[in-house]
């Protein structure tokens, strides 16, 4: 397709994943009047990782009345922190409500994409090869369930179930089960099942900080004042927003907000009574440098008897149970891996490749780079939705794919104005963006002593080091033209950003 000529061009878009980016994404495309686009979808159903999560006990940390869409506000919240269930059927619905199931190719994964020179051409598992004007990274970064590797594992004989691929069909009644791992996850499932099976083993290598809070139920009341005013939504949404811009405060800046936050985590775990309990939970690194778990009652439920709390190491799992360090043996009849994803793959196993061959994983050789979150040099038109070091620690996706989608759109745009072919950030603007990352991440929570999957390669975070709200400033603003190439039109796309 060329610029002369091109006058309200349409562009042909894929967009790979249905989950909470790939679903802002294409509304956005919707109501920007770009319909000609297909969401390629590897699972049955919209929801990604909302979707593939029903571990029992899963709750998002994050209060519904935030953890939505502003195009899609929802009155009929249950709770305060709605469950994984409620959450997938809102996606769901808010998809399914702007007609993207007649746009989405399900049990469709898309294997490579590669741009040869004019568009991208995307190839699936079945070996189907579709061309498009622009590719959409939609994947999320928590869909590679991390299985550990401990010797022995393959060797138990009952079933070794990864949190993310729950089998519901398992009976855990008379189960003794051992779950491996302490994040929000690990948490979250030892809080269900203790009092549901005979007994719950839980094995930590790292305490974990837990933040407590209390999730209560919107009364039928509040809920039909919901309906009635959606302006209450909006304020809803407006107050949480605030909260969680001064939490992030904390994160990014030593201060007033980290020491509350401190003080709060060191005074609720003094509700465990056993000193030799409260010795073992306590993390040597300070409050949110690991994600911050939030929990009502994991510290009640890990004073149950029922509930043991295993903190020497795992040495071996043998047919009927996990060997420790301290030479016991716990004899289970299931084991749980909550030992959560590769958060680091992004699109990948997706084999993409860019301009002059260049493939996704040489640019990547060093880590995850990208410019703004959204963007990478040699592979022009081609987006990331919450791509590396966009800010996704304890805010909500739905906020940062909206503000991401806004600027996909803003470029969509200026292609169909005729601007451009193609566009890809220089190299030059996206070291000195990532060289700005890298000298601010020292001034965060997350480089003060801990491992975490925020971490990359380097040591350092794979997130946004500054408050979010300065982050959809960033991407909401018009992209500077001096940090892009373009073909074929570089002066016609200056003309018309005014530089
Ligand atoms: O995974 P994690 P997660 N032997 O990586 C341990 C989101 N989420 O699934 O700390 C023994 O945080 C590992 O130990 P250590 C949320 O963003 C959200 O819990 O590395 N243990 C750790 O304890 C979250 O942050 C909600 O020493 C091993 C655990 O496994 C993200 O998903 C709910 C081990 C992994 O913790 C991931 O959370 C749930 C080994 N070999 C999840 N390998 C909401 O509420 C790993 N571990 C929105």
């Amino acid at each position: 397709m060329t610029v002369a000529g091109a006058c309200r061009r349409q562009p042909r878009i894929a967009i790979v994943g249905a989950g909470i980016s790939g679903i802002a994404a294409a509304v956005a495309l919707r109501r920007a009047g770009f319909g000609d686009f297909t969401i390629f979808e590897k699972g049955p159903d919209f929801g990604g990782t909302w979707r593939d999560n029903t571990y029992p006990g899963l709750v998002c940390d994050v209060p519904s009345r935030y953890y939505q869409f502003t195009f899609a506000m929802n009155p009929e919240w249950s709770q305060l922190y709605s469950t994984g269930s409620e959450i997938k059927e809102y996606l769901c619905r808010t998809a399914r409500t702007h007609g993207l199931d007649r746009r989405t190719e399900f049990r469709t994964e898309v294997v490579g994409a590669e741009f040869s020179g004019a568009d991208w051409r995307v190839t699936t598992a079945r070996g189907e090869v579709e061309r498009f004007d622009f590719v959409l990274c939609a994947t999320g970064f928590l869909h590679h369930p991390k299985k550990p590797d401990i010797p022995g594992l393959e060797e138990f004989a009952g079933p070794v179930i990864h949190s993310a691929r729950w089998d519901p069909a398992i009976d855990l009644t008379d189960m003794r089960v051992g779950v491996i791992g302490t994040g929000s996850t690990g948490t979250q499932l030892v809080g269900a099942l203790a009092g549901q099976v005979p007994k719950v083993s839980m094995f930590q290598r790292t305490p974990q900080w837990i933040l407590p809070t209390i999730n209560r139920a919107y009364s039928p009341l509040a809920k039909a004042l919901y309906r009635r005013l959606p302006v209450l939504g909006k304020v809803a949404y407006g107050c949480n927003r605030a909260t969680f811009a001064a939490f992030s405060q904390g994160l990014v800046h030593p201060g007033l907000i980290r020491r509350v936050i401190q003080w709060v985590v060191e005074r609720n775990l003094r509700s465990v009574r056993d000193p030799e309990l409260r010795r073992k939970l306590t993390p040597d690194y300070q409050a949110m440098c690991k994600r911050l778990v939030v929990s009502d009652r994991f510290y009640q439920v890990v004073q149950r008897p029922d509930v043991e709390l295993v903190t020497s190491g795992i040495e071996q799992v043998q047919p009927r149970g996990v060997i420790t360090a301290d030479g016991r043996r716990h004899d289970l009849d299931i084991l749980v891996l909550a030992t959560g994803f590769d958060s680091h793959a992004y699109m990948r196993p997706m084999a993409i490749t860019g301009t002059d061959g260049r493939t996704l994983d040489q640019a990547w050789a060093e880590g995850p780079r990208a410019f703004e979150g959204v963007m990478m040099p040699d592979f022009p038109n081609l987006f990331m939705l919450v791509g590396p070091h966009s800010p996704f620690a304890n805010h909500p996706l739905t906020a940062v794919a909206e503000a991401q989608s806004h600027r996909i759109v803003r470029w969509l745009k200026r292609w169909q104005a005729g601007e451009f072919d193609s566009v890809a950030p220089t190299r030059a603007a996206t070291d000195r963006y990532n060289a700005r990352l890298r000298a601010a991440a020292p001034g965060t929570i997350w480089t003060t002593g801990c491992q975490s999957w925020y971490l990359g390669k380097d040591g350092l975070p794979e997130l946004w080091p500054w408050n979010p709200g300065a982050y959809e400033k960033l991407i909401r603003r018009a992209p500077d033209p001096a940090d892009y190439t373009v073909s074929p039109a570089q002066s016609a796309f200056r003309a018309a950003s005014g530089k």
